[in-house]
């Protein structure tokens, strides 16, 4: 049986990149489904998101409170940098994810071809463009971020871990793509991420 247990489906990015703090401390996982917003996912998580964790009798949800506790509770290299600076950096960095990157790349952008709203089920074009200002902004912000050092906190990081399956969420659709081939820095980290031992976990599933 797998150490852990993580409930959600892969295509969320918060999963993936729980998957991915699992690969990079060598810990097993299982991936299980969840009824969205049925009585057993609310009584995990009260917002009824995903990923929830289960790791024996800890139960634990949010993203960033996962990854912790897995760098915490399992030997492999850390994924927290000891510095003071870079502990703010990699928080600076995790904080920007989950208030300005995963709302302007994946609600503002990615879902509008996910889950498309538009005429005849097409993606909306005037959303799509209404979201591009944005998302250039923040990708900019990590291009050039990653101009002077290897990773966004200079060393491996769980701030890596959680913004790197949003770039992937985002670079095979078509703005995304070109926004992100503009941004060398961050392409360049991207190649990194994708030739580490979690790279099979950074992708969004093909549908069928
Ligand atoms: N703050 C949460 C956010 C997780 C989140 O938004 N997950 C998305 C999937 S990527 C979700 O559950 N969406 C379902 C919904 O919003 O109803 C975390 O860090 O885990």
């Amino acid at each position: 049986m797998a150490d852990i247990t993580l409930l959600g489906p892969q295509a969320s990015s918060y999963v993936r990149s729980a998957r991915i703090v699992c690969a990079e401390k060598g810990v097993e996982h299982e991936l299980a489904p969840i009824a969205f917003g049925s009585d057993d996912h609310r009584a995990l998580h009260p917002w009824a998101k995903v990923p929830v964790m289960r790791h024996g009798d800890v139960v634990l949800y949010e993203t960033q409170a996962i990854l912790r506790y897995v760098d915490a509770a399992f030997d492999g290299p850390s994924l927290v940098p000891t510095a003071p600076a870079a502990i703010g950096a990699m928080e600076q960095w995790i904080s920007i994810h989950n208030c300005y990157l995963y709302p302007s790349a994946v609600v503002g952008y990615a879902f509008q071809y996910i889950f498309p709203k538009g005429e005849g089920g097409q993606p909306d074009r005037a959303a799509i463009e209404a979201a591009l200002p944005k998302l250039e902004h923040d990708l900019g912000v990590l291009d050039r971020a990653l101009a002077s050092q290897p990773w966004l906190a200079g060393s491996f990081s769980l701030a890596d871990i959680l913004v790197a399956p949003v770039i992937t969420t985002i670079a095979p659709l078509p703005e995304g793509g070109r926004l992100v081939d503009r941004c060398a820095n961050l392409r360049r980290w991207l190649t990194a991420m994708e030739q580490r031992p979690s790279a099979a976990l950074l992708q969004v599933p093909r549908p069928g």
